[in-house]
């Protein structure tokens, strides 16, 4: 195996013998080949859409299939290979489309090879031995480190995308365009084109620009079908009674969830992403969620273990269950470790339902404790007038973005340091699982408006975007000239989307931490550091001051 798509990657160049994440070899191989199959559809895809012809199945496909690949998504071989035999089925019906595209518009259809003409082979064995001819580690001594970096930043950033486009599809909202780019992005990865570094970088440019679309198409999602993240006050600490803990990143599972377990006498808590669905109407108005539990994925062994019900992991973050919750620890949708309970897409939650009325429950209440979330584009807009009137007044001196994943590595202290070290008269604004490292603190207000902002999961990002934009469009200015600071930590391929949209929006200054991604190749960084002045972050107080002068 070679793997180094996520912040924790061994030795921070690559995990070669087993995943940090806990990903084994055998998973991590059938990830390549299932990333070489979706190559190899895109070629299809590509060619049969520019002819006008498209499929809703193989673009589903493609984007189920990268998101399977993201990291602590996906650590069955079974699963894997599974959805490799799929991919086989796949691409040849892909064939057929572009054949018939060929046809309607009478020309001859190429005669593709590479990806395009894989066929699966018979046995486990021999898609590992395949994956091996397919593996970033030969792309890296072929096209060196430059080059098949900004390869894996392209995919990557697509594997992040998937996860947006695949829980915007959830929920009912697609857009050709978007599948359409997905398989161009493919295909262009399998072309000539793709050893050219400005090719390669104008391509990654393009992953942001159009991240941005499928972010806004994930916000229309969330918000038409459970209404925009209202300021909500929220139970931090858990009540008496049965309890299930929902994970991830899934509006609909959990809303699913919360119907089928009405009137059962069950409390429902979020962890780590699924905090900002307690802003939310149309979750929110269900009485039996009752509050957050735990704080980040990376504290799950810890808290998972501690609490008394089951569990469902409806995204990314899963960790290896500990013996003490395998056997009330279930998955859904893309996520899965093996032998792990699995619910499948009819949604039916009978199995975790079962698991918490067998379990103790809380046998009594915590004391209360309480934060305030739901600052999301929506509300923050609606205060924007008093807020333009602080930063006019002098009362608001600067507002600093800290936001991003979250991780185990211990140079994460600095963004709880940072956020504690930023002066009174500045405002936080914040979003996705790093939000952690403080977002339990107090910070008070300033005349009022709360000074920390939490805007959502990693995936409202455009909501935070959107703020920007308004700010600077009510200040006449751009978004760089805001007295406005990134602070971002970067962990998965979510990250990476995110981080190329806000480079297509030509943010400069950003600070990235904990460490700089392993595939960004020498002369990659260079441009990132002249064009763009991104930096990785230092110390807290270092940084406060050259932010603030
Ligand atoms: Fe290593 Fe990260 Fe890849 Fe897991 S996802 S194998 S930790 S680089
Ligand atoms: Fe966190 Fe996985 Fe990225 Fe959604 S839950 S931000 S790491």
């Amino acid at each position: 195996m070679f793997c180094y798509q996520c912040e924790q990657t061994a030795g921070g160049t690559g995990c070669t013998k087993m995943g940090v994440c806990g990903k084994t070899p055998e998973a991590a191989d059938l990830q390549d080949l299932l990333v070489y199959a979706a190559k190899g559809i895109a070629n299809y895809a590509h060619r049969a859409g520019q002819l006008g012809l498209r499929s809703k199945e193989i673009d589903r496909f493609v984007v189920e299939a990268l998101f399977s690949t993201v990291t602590n998504v996906n650590f069955d071989p079974q699963r894997l290979e599974d959805l490799i035999q799929q991919a086989d089925k796949i691409i040849l019906q892909a064939r057929r489309l572009y054949e018939e595209a060929c046809r309607k518009a009478g020309k001859k259809p190429e005669l593709l090879s590479g990806p395009a003409a894989w066929r699966v082979p018979s046995s486990r064995q021999e898609m590992l031995q395949e994956a091996q001819a397919v593996s970033i580690a030969n792309r890296l001594e072929a096209y060196g480190p430059d080059a098949a970096g900004l390869q894996e930043l392209i995919l990557y950033g697509l594997k992040g995308m998937a996860a947006y486009a695949d829980h915007a599809m959830i929920l009912g909202v697609e857009d050709s365009s978007v599948y359409a780019f997905f398989h161009e992005a493919l295909d262009f990865l399998t072309s000539d084109q793709a050893q050219d570094v400005n090719a390669l970088v104008a391509m990654a440019l393009k992953v942001g620009q159009v991240n941005l679309n499928v972010m806004e198409m994930l916000d229309q999602a969330n918000t038409g079908t459970y209404g925009h993240p209202e300021p909500t006050s929220i139970r931090i600490s858990p009540v008496k009674g049965k309890a299930i803990l929902v994970s991830g990143h899934d509006l609909r599972d959990l809303e699913l969830l919360l119907k089928q377990t009405e009137g059962k006498g069950i409390h429902i808590y979020t962890h780590g992403e699924m905090l900002p669905c307690l802003a939310y109407p149309g979750l929110k108005k269900y009485k039996h969620l009752v509050g957050n539990y735990g704080t980040a994925w990376q504290n799950q062994h810890k808290e998972f273990d501690a609490f008394p019900g089951a569990i469902l992991m409806t995204t990314n973050c899963i960790q290896r269950p500990k013996d003490t919750y395998k056997n009330r620890i279930f998955t859904t949708g893309l996520v899965a470790w093996p032998e792990v309970r699995h619910i499948g897409p009819d949604k039916d939650f009978t199995p975790v339902i079962q698991a918490a009325l067998a379990a103790p429950g809380f046998t009594q209440d915590a004391p209360e404790k309480r934060i305030t979330i739901g600052f999301a584009r929506n509300a923050v807009m609606s205060a924007a007038g008093q807020v333009i009137e602080a930063v006019k007044a002098g009362k608001i001196r600067h507002f600093f973005l800290i936001g991003g994943c979250d991780g185990a590595k211990p140079g994460r202290n600095y963004y709880t340091e940072l956020a504690q070290a930023v002066p009174k008269d500045c405002v936080i604004l914040t979003l996705a699982c790093g939000k952690y490292r403080f977002n339990m603190l107090d910070f008070g207000d300033i005349g009022g408006i709360p000074r920390l902002l939490d805007v959502g999961q990693c995936n409202d990002a455009y909501s935070a975007i959107q703020i920007a934009v308004a700010l600077a469009n009510a200040f006449g200015c751009g978004v760089n000239d805001l007295p406005l600071s990134l602070i971002l930590s970067w962990y998965e391929q979510k990250a990476v989307c995110i981080l190329l949209t806000l480079l297509h929006l030509g943010i400069k200054n950003m600070k990235l931490g904990p460490s700089l991604p392993a595939f960004v190749g020498p002369n990659v960084l260079k441009v990132l550091v002249e064009q763009f002045n991104i930096a990785p972050i230092s110390t807290p107080q270092k940084d406060l001051a050259e932010i603030l002068g």
